[in-house]
């Protein structure tokens, strides 16, 4: 799950809707708004127009759209706490209008986050009898107190590891997107100038939202930005031809070709037999399967092979 937290008309709900291609319902505010954006996808085009699918079907990322706390009251725990099932964040920061102040804002965010995973901190130190956790919360106490994210502080594998039993939230990944104005879209001015800490890694995109809203297929800035995601989250993406149909598979970068197959169906997975797999580079280069059969450029792979970004895979298991 991706979620787009930000103050109260940042403009959120308006490009969560450019993006799902979504409109307005009258949604219950008290949850998050949970709604799928297709991947758009040029290699799976090229792929199906070329083995004549009648049937594509794209890729699907989940985003949250949670209402906005005014910046002046701040985000009550509970809807914080609406943030820990969150893989990646997507701090929305206001660009447009008179009082638009995106440093002071982004600040602002990353130190409800901080008192949050503070809060959180100080109560599993006081629960804690294990002195190895007592020592790794400490050190987390202390990078909040100085008001550094956790996601910024330098822990071990198992540290990480560790960290992944307690809900904090200044841990995980962000993208920063700047809601601007139509006039300073235009211009390609960037108003960013982010200096803190930690923060050149954080990649920084801007849209005018209701301009996003208003075009019905995404910009490719837009498109860029969701490539920026899968890139956050270590995300690569796999096809397959079945039939008629050409499909996208999303798949976390180091997957073995059994857990691949098992995304499709469990049985490939315990039936799995080998994978027939070929480059999407390769397949560009001759234009169609046959042809890339008959060139020997499909490889056939046994179940540790490690899936790569663009693979064609065909997987061959015993029912
Ligand atoms: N000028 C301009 N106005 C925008 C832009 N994006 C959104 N708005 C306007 O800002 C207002 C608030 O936008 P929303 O998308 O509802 O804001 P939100 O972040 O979802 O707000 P909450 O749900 O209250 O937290 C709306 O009137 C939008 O039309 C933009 O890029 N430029
Ligand atoms: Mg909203």
């Amino acid at each position: 799950m991706i979620t787009l937290f930000g103050f109260a008309g940042s403009g959120k709900t308006t490009f969560f809707q450019a993006l799902t291609k979504s409109k307005k319902e009258n949604y219950d505010f008290s949850k998050p708004d949970i709604k799928v954006a297709k991947l758009p996808d040029e290699r799976l085009e090229f792929l199906a127009e070329k083995v004549n699918s009648q049937k594509i079907t794209f890729s699907e990322l989940s985003f949250a759209d949670i209402k906005g706390a005014i910046k002046e009251e701040g985000f009550p725990s509970e809807k914080l706490a609406q943030l820990k099932d969150t893989t990646l964040l997507i701090y929305c920061l206001k660009g447009f209008g008179e009082d638009c102040n995106l440093s002071d804002d982004l600040e602002s965010l990353e130190l409800e986050l901080i008192c949050y995973d503070l809060e959180l901190a100080e109560k599993r130190l006081s629960q804690t009898e294990n002195s190895q956790t007592k020592i790794l919360l400490q050190r987390c106490q202390e990078s909040l107190t100085n008001g550094i994210p956790l996601r910024d502080c330098e822990f071990s594998k198992s540290e990480k590891e560790a960290l992944i039993d307690f809900p904090f939230l200044s841990i995980k990944k962000a993208i920063i997107l700047v809601d601007k104005e139509e006039e300073k879209f235009a211009s390609g001015k960037s108003p960013l100038l982010f200096k803190r800490k930690g923060k050149e890694k954080t990649p920084v995109f801007s849209f005018c939202g209701t301009m996003e809203k208003e075009i019905s297929t995404l910009s490719s800035q837009l498109i860029l930005f969701l490539k920026e995601i899968l890139n956050s989250l270590s995300l690569i993406t796999f096809y397959t031809v079945v039939k008629n149909e050409a499909r996208a598979w999303l798949l976390p970068e180091g997957t073995p070709a059994v857990k691949a197959a098992g995304k499709i169906h469990t049985d490939m997975e315990k039936g799995f037999i080998r994978a027939e797999v070929l480059g999407f580079e390769d397949f560009k280069k001759v234009g169609s399967l046959r042809e890339a059969k008959h060139q020997n450029l499909v490889h056939s792979e046994n179940k540790d092979y490690l899936v790569k970004d663009g693979d064609i895979i065909e997987f061959l298991f015993s029912k």
